[in-house]
């Protein structure tokens, strides 16, 4: 009897175990995936998506691709997460523009003091360099430190980021950075009435069939319209 509560209370403590480290909560760069053709500035956010425990202070490293983007720590700002509990928060952001990273710390000041919600603990807003360097550069946690008013640290579950930067976007026919039902229209004319083509032509090849024709305006009205496959490639 004796053996066999023993091995029913070790049941329950394995099931709350594997139940408590597959569901971590949360720490996420947002948003995933930025597309962008290098001009104008973006803005990711440090953002806890589900937080089961009591969060009082964290201190993380971001690293990108700094020959694609930089930043600077005056265009580091406090998110409104931890300010939500009214207590004074110290917020604190560095960035190494050799290496690309970003540090950034932040807790609740206050005795016992903790936040059990989600939201944004920082804004990072990024510009391009210039001249724009195009490809990929991912956006990614290198480490994640948190604790909560015990002093017990706390982990997470991590989502990385990623920013395209695009000479050209497929499917942006009419090229304005974009692409919506004029692009559809663009192609339209192209073949039907001799309206200018695509620059380059196969920017207009939505479907990736190496031609552009009527099937490519009908695939991006799918896209748009009602939701069918996105071009097969973000950028040309
Ligand atoms: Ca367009
Ligand atoms: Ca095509």
């Amino acid at each position: 009897m004796k053996n066999k509560l023993i091995l029913i209370i070790a049941l329950i403590l394995f099931a709350n175990c594997t139940a408590l480290f597959g569901q971590l909560p949360e720490m996420a760069l947002m948003p995933h995936k930025t597309h962008s053709q290098g001009n104008g500035t973006f803005a990711i956010k440090l953002q806890l998506l589900s937080n089961i425990y009591d969060l009082k202070s964290y201190s993380v490293t971001i690293q990108f691709d700094s020959t694609m983007i930089e930043t600077h720590p005056d265009s580091i700002s406090e998110g409104p997460l931890l300010g939500s509990t009214a207590a004074p928060t110290f917020f604190w952001a560095a960035f190494s523009p050799d290496s690309g990273t970003v540090y950034i710390d932040g807790a609740i000041l206050g005795d016992g003091i903790t936040t059990g919600d989600v939201g944004v603990l920082a804004t990072m807003r990024f510009n391009f360099k210039d001249p724009v360097v195009h490809g990929e550069s991912p956006m990614k946690f290198i480490s994640v430190r948190a604790r909560n008013a015990n002093n017990v640290p706390l982990y997470y579950d991590t989502l990385n980021a990623r920013v395209i930067i695009c000479e050209y976007f497929l499917a942006d026919a009419n090229g304005d950075g974009t692409i919506n039902v004029s692009d559809a229209v663009y192609i339209i004319n192209y073949i039907f009435i001799g309206g200018p083509a695509p620059n380059p032509l196969l920017v207009g090849d939505a479907n990736c069939d190496d031609n552009v024709n009527v099937s490519d305006a009908v695939y991006i009205i799918n896209y748009i319209f009602i939701g069918g496959d996105p071009p097969c490639r973000v950028c040309y």
